[in-house]
């Protein structure tokens, strides 16, 4: 038996790719299932690849007991094959090899959860990107594409339903208390998509009716007890399955689909062929205990697993340094799926701007810290700490950038041809960007720099405007800056969509002499693909507001100097409703950067009229959606602001964001009660995209309200809290209760509040993480505050979600009190690094990314982070996940 651990861990490297020296064609699988001790039995026929400089059989494995291994009928004796590390290779095999190999496994004692693990009595799977390797001894890689059949043998009582991939095509007893089920999965597929769920489950079905008429059968699985939970899960795969038929012209291609949820998940969700299995977190819902944002995510992420079913399943990665090929354009696909069911322009704008927000909050920081890494990375040393916001959102962005050069059908068109030709294969990101190329005959050479090249390009811009000659000069320059291993950036190809505004804020047609086919138009999409380009408008009677890269057409910082006139300009007329957006994050941005400085100097602080006045006018603006008049009120995050400055002082930004609150507040309190009362949704909870705009106006009108110390709002939002008849009402009562700082009075009502809410959920899990979370991101909770829950009863390592909520939230969502002066926090976050890495090697290398950015605090916070870092990387028995996150950590 192996462990997880490795001493000196070995870079892959993208260039070193050499394809499989054997093909897999059949894959039969027979499970005999038992807690402690799974017996599984795997024959193979398999067929020499005469293309490939690879002459052994090589097979993968981990911690699995090898009982037996047969090639064509014969016993190998263990002279006959090589065991090193994980690799097992035969030389000199045949060129037809029919392989059969018996492993015994112990899901019970696999913590990790990848591979076949037990959660709460049942059997689950988990194999992308290497899991099934943990399984049986097999070419674990995604180019190697099989058909499988596969027998589940188990004891009836503990373990009634038997699932795996495909169709169920035989079942029955077995005698003596077991039973068995067969499964055939018609399609051939990558190991990685394997999947098997075994144990006490109950589930919702429906048939469903395709568009060509042929009927499926759609099941979600749950726990007993939760049948209550499924519905918008069901709901939201019917809308997919729809979506895909109507926008992409794709088919559900089984009779059946299923989705299990279980309680014990490091991701959020996993796409295996027809059996698609997620965290709970992404399947149960009912009014009572899931949010308008967790309905929003169960939405989207069944959407993004049955999409995969195309973009991923059908057409796979060759390898995992294609890993974006399939992510980038999936996250896309579901981002669009959102979009389109809100159906509105400017609900398709809100969710733009969302979306938007994680981009820079989190990816752009990604990319300016020591685990930058381009969207087809060059190397990894462990594939599971590539399962990045730069692959999936910055992927999305790239793919997003073909959507905007090609247009809604040229799109489309690429898409027909990706289908039309890779179908059943395993391939790369350039296929997929040649398939764009060759549909609309452009030359999108330049265009893999987005691929090659980490980094967030930035562009300047310098604009002239010439009152005589009446034309407007647009000068844009690129640049890139350095990240790990690149340092020479060549120009990208960034499509920068623009517009300009007359004084009287409306859009001004457009007429350039390189883009004379559009004369007219009042949005253009402007090629950027030098280091410096001028583009000049003619015919531009007065100086011009510019807008520019509408609706964020490019995943790029726009460095632009404005005037706040010209931003208040921008907010209240652009046509563009994300740079309407923009220009407000953008008056925000300007004043908290000054707030937080004031703070560190010592100096009196002061909002200004003029950005309380444009907050006014959005707030009160009844035709605005109330969504979108959310985000433009939403100041930017602590963590957004951190991004402003070369050194960060959490202390001081959060204390700037608080005192604009505050005064925010201070001026529109009348504004803040009327949009309260003016959103309320009575009656019914329903999770339509109208309701959930009131909601959330009004939730953040009630979180402003307490930011006033005064008795009529703490009644407020304890009344609301008390009377709540859905979770989104009812969390944001109490979040605002929480943080309210009052009398001792009311800070304990707050209290008992709180405790009431863990008496009302003790039962249900998402519950009580989300009361975890809540605590450990409230303004007052410091380090003690956290070790303290961590010996909360509910509280456990051992279950992701949980560890999540109290510990991840602390490290990545309550910046000033992780950064406490004193290093304590850091501390905290090394002893639960080390303590994951022993459980769950994936968990705690997600944890270690929370000291990426060491190097951007002040000396003496750095003398502390550098000690956590280097106690986690001499701690014994390292996973290499953890291991690559903090050795590229210390070595930035
Ligand atoms: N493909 C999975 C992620 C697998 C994570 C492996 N560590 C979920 C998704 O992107 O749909
Ligand atoms: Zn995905």
């Amino acid at each position: 038996m192996r462990n997880d651990t490795a001493s000196k861990p070995e870079t892959i490297f993208r260039k070193d790719y050499i394809a499989p020296g054997f093909w897999v064609d059949t894959v039969e699988m027979g499970f005999d299932l038992d807690l402690s001790a799974t017996h599984v039995a795997t024959r193979m026929t398999m067929r020499r690849n005469h293309d490939s400089s690879e002459k052994d059989l090589v097979l993968f494995g981990e911690s699995l007991k090898l009982l037996q291994l047969r090639m064509n009928g014969v016993n190998l004796k263990k002279s006959a094959y090589k065991i090193e590390g994980e690799t097992l290779r035969i030389a000199n095999a045949p060129d037809e090899v029919t392989l059969e190999i018996e492993t015994r496994i112990n899901p019970l004692k696999n913590t990790s959860l990848s591979g076949l693990y037990a959660s709460n009595g049942n059997f689950i799977t988990q194999c992308e990107a290497e899991g099934f390797r943990k399984i049986t001894w097999f070419p674990d890689r995604p180019d190697v594409m099989a058909k499988y059949t596969v027998m589940l043998r188990a004891d009836k009582k503990k373990f009634p339903v038997l699932l795996s991939n495909g169709n169920l095509i035989e079942e029955g007893d077995l005698g003596d208390g077991r039973h068995f089920a067969k499964w055939e999965d018609p399609f051939k597929k990558p190991s990685y998509l394997f999947a098997l769920v075994a144990g006490k489950l109950v589930c919702q079905e429906e048939n469903y009716k395709l568009k060509s008429g042929r009927e499926v059968l759609l099941q979600v699985w749950v726990e007993d007890g939760n049948l209550d939970k499924t519905q918008h899960a069901m709901d939201s795969l019917k809308n997919s399955i729809r979506w895909d038929e109507e926008r992409f012209g794709l088919e559900l291609d089984l009779d059946r689909f299923m989705i299990v949820a279980t309680g014990d998940f490091n991701m959020g969700a996993m796409e295996n062929k027809g059996l698609n299995i997620f965290n709970t977190k992404y399947v149960l819902a009912n009014p009572s205990i899931a949010t308008d944002v967790d309905y929003a995510g169960i939405e989207s992420v069944v959407g993004h697993e049955y999409f995969h079913n195309w973009t991923g399943n059908r057409v796979t990665c060759r390898d995992w340094f294609q890993l974006s090929l399939k992510e980038g354009l999936t996250v896309f696909r579901d981002q669009e799926f959102s979009a389109d069911l809100v159906g509105t322009a400017t609900g398709r704008a809100v969710k733009r701007i969302e979306d938007v927000r994680l981009l820079r909050q989190v990816q752009f920081s990604e990319d300016a810290g020591p685990m930058a890494h381009p969207v087809r990375p060059d190397s990894f040393v462990e594939i599971n700490n590539f399962y990045t916001v730069t692959i999936y959102e910055k992927g999305s962005e790239v793919v997003r950038m073909y959507y905007t050069l090609l247009g809604h059908d040229g799109f489309r068109k690429g898409m027909d041809l990706y289908f039309e030709r890779h179908d059943g294969q395993a391939v790369e990101c350039d296929d997929f960007r040649a398939a764009m190329a060759d549909s609309s005959g452009r030359d999108l050479t330049q265009f893999e720099r987005w691929y090659s090249q980490a980094g967030t390009p930035r562009v300047k811009v310098d604009a002239i405007y010439d009152a005589e000659a009446q034309t407007y000069s647009i000068t844009l320059s690129q640049s890139c800056p350095a990240t790990p291993g690149q340092t020479e950036k060549l120009p990208f190809h960034i499509p920068v969509a623009m517009g300009l505004l007359g004084a009287d804020g409306k859009d001004i047609p457009l007429h350039s002499v390189a883009y004379e086919a559009q004369a007219g138009a009042t949005s253009l999409v402007l090629e950027l693909t030098e280091a410096s380009q001028t583009f000049v408008f003619t015919g531009v009677s007065s100086k011009p507001v510019p807008s520019l890269l509408r609706n964020f057409s490019a995943p790029v910082v726009l460095e632009i100097d404005y005037s706040d006139e010209e931003l208040g300009l921008l907010l209240a007329n652009d046509s563009d409703p994300f740079n309407r957006w923009e220009a407000g994050q953008r008056l925000a941005t300007r004043r908290l950067v000054k707030l937080t400085t004031a703070v560190q100097q010592g100096e009196e602080l002061s909002l200004d009229g003029m950005f309380i006045e444009a907050l006014r006018a959005t707030l009160n603006d009844a035709s605005l959606d109330p969504a979108f008049r959310e985000l433009v009120l939403t100041l930017p995050s602590e963590a957004m602001i951190a991004e402003e400055f070369k050194v960060v002082d959490p202390q001081a930004i959060h204390t700037a964001r608080q005192f604009a609150r505050a005064t925010i507040t201070e001026h529109l309190r009348a504004d803040l009660l009327s949009a309260y009362e003016g959103h309320l949704t009575p009656g019914k909870y329903s999770p339509d995209a109208q309701s959930m705009a009131k909601r959330g106006l009004k939730n953040l009108a009630l979180s402003y309200l307490l930011e006033w110390s005064d008795e009529s709002t703490f009644e407020l939002a304890k009344t609301q809290f008390d009377d709540a008849e859905n979770m989104t009402d009812r969390l944001a009562a109490l979040t605002a209760l929480t943080n309210f700082s009052g009398t001792d009075k009311q800070a304990k009502s707050a209290a008992k509040s709180l405790k009431a809410f863990y008496k009302d959920f003790k039962k249900e899990a998402l519950v009580i993480d989300k009361w975890f979370m809540l605590q450990a991101t409230a303004r007052t909770t410091d380090v003690a505050k956290i070790r303290d829950l961590m010996e909360h009863p509910a509280f456990t390592l051992n279950n992701p979600n949980r560890a999540r909520s109290l510990t991840f939230a602390f490290c990545n969502a309550n910046p000033s009190r992780f950064h406490a002066v004193d290093g304590s926090g850091y501390a905290l976050w090394a002893e639960l690094v080390i303590a994951l890495n022993k459980l769950n090697p994936q968990v705690a290398a997600r944890l270690a990314r929370s000291m990426d950015r060491w190097k951007k605090y002040p000396e003496s916070l750095q003398v502390h982070m550098k000690a956590a870092l280097q106690k986690v990387a001499d701690t014994k028995k390292l996973s290499k996940d953890v291991l690559e996150v903090v050795s590229k950590a210390l070595a930035s």
